[in-house]
């Protein structure tokens, strides 16, 4: 029995799949003991989709609103894991998936007051850190020494990539935009909660503080990463202290670099009072990004040819796009958003093509077109042209995941196509989500509100699979994830709050660890720490995953 392992808001839909042969047949919704039924349901007749090599049966207890603790009984099945019926039935996992990237953070204590049993010293200072061969320039030869301290770890490794640090950051900074006043009062119990600043906002600063020490003050240009030149063994962080350095420099980090910077310009311009000079600092350093990229629009990070041509080899994450039209768009539309300045905008095809992209690390078209129309002022001609076409093609792309989910086996927008289902996918389901809540902003058509639900109902057990992704939260959910700290630190639960990548339908072959037992692409998961293909965690997929959840539950009164 799949069901969202947390469970349901009282008037919201409230479905659970059934997996196995059996025809139709009678549900039982039952108190918690199950000594008592309070809803009988039939069950939809079993159907077997393309994707899903299992049939599926539907029941549906929507009608049923009163809060409480429930089971499900199938007869001829068994009883599903007891959940709850209520208001704010997400607040707590919307809360510890903000927290998962506190348990991310490089460079600081995190002491039990915080961190609980998860607690551990400080790792990777990242106060003296390399200029790497592919990165010497005149100012900075090989070897000079810079500091890049603070900053999240990228993912279950101990290194810091711009790139995926962009669509993490501008995905955060998206969630404050769009609903503030969800997160104006929400205690996570960091190091900054008593300060009058939403932790949400405290909690990316550290990131953001780090992303600044990127930029080379010489030229404007922007470091790819800050790396090792190897993976680390699986061990705790301030256990691994080989060198680090800062690589070549490129389009794409400058871009990225140059739209979060624009918008956290904007976002923390509220608190300057806090944060002295930052909102005008972040500017000017976006604005000294954009030009290095309008100077080098084609740099892109090849590190098999890095590797050729300099020394030490590095082996770590490439993150390695090449095409930046959707970087350019999305840092043209936060300048354009934040100065007002309408050359930003001109200055790019903003509509190249009819495409809708769902966001990931590599495509953040969405990001920009999220931005112009979440802002409403618009002096710009050109924007006000754009923006009812942008506004259609986000319906059109939307209004078909919401039409899907009906169809699928799971009755959830994620795994309409087997393309969902890769590395990462967990971000897939989050990022539909976020398009659909993003519809909703703008229609106010409750549809696109419970198509996102469902695909929260995804990550937390509805799903082929069984489990909920996101450890901590759920009867049974993600263990063993690929995470250094979590392995490493001797303690049963892995370190809460944090979204595996989750069904992959090529695991198999690119991670090879043993035990994966799959035939069908939306069951190719396995919930052990050497299939980092299915199961490293990454802030890039917490951070749509903290967007969806606390939309959800800033908007479950709708
Ligand atoms: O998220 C990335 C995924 O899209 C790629 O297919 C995969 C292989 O290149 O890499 C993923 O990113 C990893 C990064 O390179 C290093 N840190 C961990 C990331 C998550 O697995």
């Amino acid at each position: 029995v799949r069901l969202n392992q947390l469970g349901f808001y009282p008037n919201a839909a409230k479905i659970a799949v059934v997996v196995g042969e059996n025809k139709g047949g009678k549900f039982f919704l039952k108190s918690a003991s199950g000594a008592k039924t309070v809803y009988t349901g039939q069950l939809s007749a079993s159907k077997l989709t393309e994707l899903s090599n299992k049939p599926t049966r539907v029941a549906d207890f929507s009608q049923f609103s009163t809060p409480g603790t429930y089971v499900l009984e199938i007869p001829g099945v068994g009883t599903s894991y007891s959940f709850e019926i209520k208001p704010q039935v997400h607040q707590e996992v919307a809360a510890a998936a903000i927290k998962g990237f506190y348990f991310q953070r490089t460079a600081i204590d995190l002491p039990e007051k915080y961190a609980g049993k998860w607690h551990r010293p400080a790792g990777h200072p990242d106060d003296k850190v390399l200029v790497h061969a592919s990165a010497a320039t005149a100012q900075r030869p090989t070897g000079t020494v810079i500091s890049s301290t603070k900053g999240w770890y990228d993912a279950g490794d101990y290194n810091k990539y711009i790139v995926n640090s962009g669509i993490t950051m501008g995905t955060l900074l998206s969630a404050y935009e769009d609903f503030p006043k969800y997160y104006q009062t929400q205690n996570l119990n960091i190091p900054e909660s008593q300060n009058p600043v939403p932790d949400l906002l405290d909690e990316a600063l550290w990131n953001l503080r780090w992303m600044l020490t990127m930029q080379d003050p010489n030229d404007g240009g922007v470091y790819h990463k800050l790396t090792n030149a190897s993976f680390d063994g699986m061990v705790m962080p301030d256990k691994a202290t080989s060198p680090r350095y800062v690589v070549q420099k490129g389009t794409g980090a400058a871009l990225n670099f140059a739209a979060v910077m624009a918008q956290a310009s904007r976002v923390y311009k509220n608190f300057s009072k806090e944060f002295p000079g930052l909102s005008d600092s972040c500017l000017t350093a976006a604005t000294k990004a954009w030009a290095w990229a309008q100077k080098n629009p084609n740099v892109a990070y090849e590190q098999e040819e890095i590797n050729k041509n300099f020394g030490p080899d590095v082996t770590t994450g490439a993150y390695g796009d090449k095409d930046f039209s959707d970087e350019f768009i999305w840092a043209a539309a936060e300048l354009y958003t934040t100065t007002k300045d309408e050359s930003y905008y001109k200055a790019v095809p903003m509509l190249p093509d009819a495409k809708m992209p769902l966001p990931s690390w590599a495509q953040v078209r969405l990001l920009g077109y999220y931005t112009l129309l979440r802002n409403k002022d618009h002096k710009s001609a050109a924007v006000q042209k754009d923006l009812p076409e942008i506004k259609k093609r986000l319906l059109q792309l939307t209004d078909g995941m919401a039409s899907g989910a009906a169809t699928g086996a799971y009755r959830t927008v994620m795994g309409r196509a087997k393309e969902d289902y890769i590395w990462g996918s967990s971000s897939v389901a989050a990022n539909q989500g976020i398009a659909l809540v993003q519809a909703y902003n703008l229609t106010g058509n409750k549809k696109y509100l419970q198509a996102a639900l469902s695909n929260l109902d995804y990550l937390l057990g509805r799903n082929a699979v069984g489990y909920s992704f996101v450890t901590g939260y759920g009867d049974k959910s993600t263990m063993y994830p690929h995470h250094r700290p979590s392995i490493a630190d001797g303690i049963a639960e892995p370190v809460p709050g944090l979204l595996s990548g989750g069904t992959n339908a090529n695991a198999n072959k690119q991670d090879k660890c043993p035990g994966y037992t799959a035939t069908a692409p939306d069951e190719m998961y396995l919930d052990s720490d050497c299939s980092y293909a299915a199961n490293e965690i990454a802030i890039n997929w917490n951070a749509p995953l903290v967007y969806l959840a606390g939309a959800i539950e800033a908007l479950q009164q709708q």
